[in-house]
């Protein structure tokens, strides 16, 4: 996006640091609508629920957020389909193979990639087609490029490329599009009802927590971030981590929510900033986290759909969706408070996060 000087200056036109992130981060309850609408459509998905359900082992691939998505929907897909799933580092699979392929009888895989060219994703999907005969799926952000043309097919999400380096709207449209899958596959009817309601509940959410995040980032002042969660808010909390990153080049970890006790929150202060992706499942065991960590006198930064006095009270800030939805339908906004956090703590340095320091939109490696 780009905005014409008000000083009478030629049509050069300026572009607004931050424009295309922020943008397509608020874009994204829309942009769900269209893909729930585009997976609806008849036999969209007939082809990759038959192979997927004859497999007793899914493997969720990919590189750097498009693995974070893996983790997510591994974990997401072990619960709505009770079957094996697990996610991989696309450069786990081509480096160690044998710890991977545990010979698992009926294997499928998917291969994730916004951009359909990652180095890593490609040889993986060829390596598995090629010499493993496993089918893959292509879940990709980008039509007709490398990756589908290794895989076995592509699921058809619209196109959902940002114009900035960072993955935001494809994060959370490529995840939903897996649950969707999941829950074909698993023949969960009322779930795909509800994450069908998800788009219009996460607008008015997204409406009230952006202003909230906007004025914590810009009020306060950090010097490092810690983002937790457990089962699939995990890898949102590795995805929260790695937007702080890139968006703002701050110093951001990520840990399983009780993991944390284990020795790194020893670094634990006023200066460090920690975001809590609280579950359902997990609340209590969570809660008895970030009420410890506030004693030690650390930020918190709690997100819930759901909380209590004891989170209100141990929190900074809480965002609490309230989603009238079951866990699993509700995971994908809880990325949304990383998103703006990154961009708006990048802005605050005076960085552009349309444009990350030392960021390439994707690694090619050579020989490709
Ligand atoms: C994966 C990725 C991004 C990262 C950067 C470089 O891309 O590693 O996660 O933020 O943009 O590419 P892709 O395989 O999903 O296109």
């Amino acid at each position: 996006m780009s905005e014409e000087r008000g000083d009478g200056a030629s049509s050069q036109s300026v572009a607004v640091p931050g424009a295309h992130s922020l943008a397509e981060i608020l874009s994204q309850p829309q942009f769900w609508a269209r893909c729930i609408e585009a997976l609806q459509r008849p036999g969209s998905l007939d082809l990759w629920c038959q192979n997927l359900q004859d497999a007793n082992e899914v493997m969720f691939i990919g590189c750097g957020s498009s693995y974070y998505i893996a983790l997510a929907a591994s974990a997401c897909w072990r619960i709505i389909t009770g079957r094996s799933a697990q996610a991989i580092a696309a450069s786990e699979l081509l480096l160690y193979p044998d710890l991977v392929l545990a010979g698992s009888s009926r294997v499928g895989a998917v291969a994730i990639s916004r951009s359909g060219r990652t180095s890593e994703t490609v040889r993986a999907a060829e390596f598995l087609e090629r010499e493993k005969d496993i089918r893959t799926l292509a879940v990709t952000g980008t039509r007709n490029q490398l990756l589908d043309q290794v895989a076995s097919s592509t699921l058809g999400l619209p196109s959902c490329d940002e114009q900035s380096t960072v993955m935001t709207r494809s994060f959370t449209a490529m995840l939903l599009g897996l649950q969707y899958l999941a829950a074909r596959v698993a023949g969960d009817d009322a779930l795909i009802a509800m994450l069908t309601r998800l788009p219009k509940l996460a607008e008015a959410a997204m409406d009230a927590l952006h202003p909230r995040i906007r004025e914590f980032v810009n009020s306060r002042r950090f010097d490092d971030y810690v983002c937790l969660g457990q089962g699939p808010f995990y890898g949102l909390a590795c995805e929260t981590a790695l937007k702080l990153t890139e968006m703002s080049v701050s110093y951001a970890q990520s840990f399983h929510t009780l993991e944390f006790r284990h020795g790194p929150k020893s670094i634990v202060g006023p200066e460090t900033l920690l975001f809590f992706l609280l579950s359902e499942q997990g609340y209590e065991a969570e809660c008895d986290v970030v009420q410890e960590m506030k004693s030690l006198g650390a930020t918190t930064l709690t997100i819930a759909n759901r909380s209590d006095k004891r989170a209100r009270d141990c929190s900074d800030l809480l965002i609490e969706f309230d989603f009238d939805l079951p866990e699993l339908a509700r995971i994908a906004p809880y990325v949304f408070a990383g998103q703006l956090a990154g961009l708006y703590t990048g802005l605050k340095k005076g960085l552009d996060p349309d444009n990350p320091r030392n960021l390439s939109r994707v690694v090619i490696l050579d020989e490709d």
